[in-house]
């Protein structure tokens, strides 16, 4: 077998204790452990202005070779903030109000792929297989085959993939989508994003070019359950526990994102407050969001607007001895997290829009099977169509919220128990492993079939 070869924006640092919070960095890091030899390029974190292509850094570590190049500043600006985060984030979580297109960006995002790809290729080799990951990098299978590259190179899209009625808002949505075309394969979470971008293509008259693939991502779910049995006893979870005098808790944990719905999650929180009275001074929720692209303009008009909402709640409900809302915009460790989960008597996962949705399979595979909480999700989140058993609702929908969390808080064992067994088998048969190996094995299969 050939090396699996990662490219994605970003390449975490390898020595770093704790995985950064973020879906894709969690995933590979659980597929990378399993692999005889692999390459994962990509950009450092670092800014530096430099001239003409940059000579990857290369650091081995665990049978991973981690090569790394910076972005200038400019180029971390057009590419990754605007480009790739201020248009391709809201126009594939179908917020188009919040796109902001200019050309300038465009030009900056071609630009650093066409560096990604000169940069990889003198550290390509025979037989090598390349996965890119994510909307950062839609353009590269066409700039690596420009440069003469024949290996397979397959595509995963770890976010939504909006219908052609919104895609073709963006101007270079024609230019876009003949370049994913280059890929001999694109994965995506849902069958909903497979059906809207095998749509874009055949509207732009390029099906039959790239093959498109549901293929949901999951978590390694023994390793995770692991964890929070072991957190169970650390000092954390008994300072959670010990602070809540053995009342429920609800947990919520996402980056700090827009397409999270954390405002009206707040507001759906607020109304089991007003609509079930006796909720309060007992239940507590638990929010941590750790700040995330806080360069964003939208991110920081985020945060401020998530900080007069929680003010405004916790200022209307609360006691001289209970808080409503505890809210967390910092990381915690992923270890303490894992403990977390599996104290919370629910999770409350309600985003607008998600491509999968990690947190949701985290909370079920941290809990007690003899006592297990339950989960509240958006029908919206990627994760819905498997975990049917979850207590699904529209994130829009305060009421539909609070009646839900009512319907968590009150649920009898024997009940949280059936539900939660479901969801488990579901957590438990889609994982990372299942996720890159169903994925690989479909990219050697359409490499085979272009050779025929
Ligand atoms: C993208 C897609 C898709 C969060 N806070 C902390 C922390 N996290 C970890 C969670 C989870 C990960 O970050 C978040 O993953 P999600 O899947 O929920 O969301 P995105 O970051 O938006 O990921 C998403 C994913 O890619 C994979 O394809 O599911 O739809 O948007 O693992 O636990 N980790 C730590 N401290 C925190 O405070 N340690």
């Amino acid at each position: 077998m050939g090396r699996l070869v990662i490219v994605s924006n970003r390449v975490p640092d390898p020595r770093e204790r704790d995985q950064p919070a973020g879906g894709l960095a969690v995933a590979l890091a659980d597929v990378l452990r399993d692999e005889a030899s692999s390459l994962w390029f990509g950009w450092s974190g670092q800014q530096s202005d430099f001239e003409g292509d940059p000579t990857p850094a290369i650091d081995t570590h665990h049978k991973v070779t981690y090569a790394t190049i910076p972005l200038t500043p400019a180029q971390h600006r057009g590419y990754y903030q605007r480009f790739s985060n201020g248009i391709l984030w809201p126009l594939c979580h179908y917020r188009l109000g919040l796109m902001n297109y200019t050309q300038s960006d465009w030009e900056y995002y071609k630009d650093v792929n066409g560096m990604f790809a000169r940069s990889l290729l003198p550290l390509l080799e025979p037989g090598d297989t390349i996965w890119v990951q994510d909307y950062h990098l839609f353009p590269l299978a066409q700039m690596l085959r420009d440069l003469g590259v024949t290996a397979p190179i397959g595509f995963f899209l770890h976010i939504p993939f909006p219908p052609w009625s919104l895609f073709r808002a963006l101007p270079p949505a024609d230019a876009l989508l003949r370049d994913m075309a280059a890929f001999d394969l694109i994965g995506v979470q849902t069958d909903e994003d497979a059906e809207n971008l095998k749509e874009c293509l055949r509207i732009e008259g390029l099906d039959g070019a790239s093959r498109v693939m549901a293929c949901p991502i999951g978590i390694d779910p023994v390793k995770f359950g692991k964890e929070a049995r072991e957190a169970w006893s650390g000092p954390e979870v008994a300072r959670l526990r010990e602070s809540l005098h053995d009342e429920p808790l609800i947990i919520g944990v996402d980056r700090l994102d827009y397409s999270k719905g954390l405002e009206e999650r707040f507001l759906g929180y607020e109304r089991l407050l007003t609509r079930y009275p006796e909720h309060r001074c007992h239940v507590t929720y638990l929010q941590i969001a750790p700040v995330s692209r806080g360069e964003v303009e939208e991110y920081r008009l985020l945060r401020r607007q998530l900080d007069e909402t929680i003010g405004r709640i916790n200022g209307a409900f609360a006691e001289f001895d209970w808080t409503p809302i505890r809210y967390l915009t910092r990381p915690v460790p992923r270890q303490v997290l894992a403990g977390f989960y599996r104290l919370a008597d629910v999770a409350l996962v309600t985003p607008l829009r998600d491509g999968m949705n990690l947190v949701a399979k985290e909370y079920i595979a941290a809990q007690d099977p003899e006592n297990p909480g339950a989960l509240v999700l958006s029908h919206l989140a990627g994760a819905a169509p498997e975990l049917t058993e979850a207590l699904l609702v529209n994130p829009h929908d305060a009421d539909a919220i609070a009646d839900a969390l009512h319907q968590a808080l009150t649920m009898d064992k024997a009940a949280r128990k059936r539900r939660w067994k479901q969801l488990d088998t579901e957590v438990r048969s889609t994982t990372a492993g299942t996720w890159s190996r169903d994925f690989l094995k479909a990219l050697h299969n359409a490499g085979k079939a272009k050779d025929a």
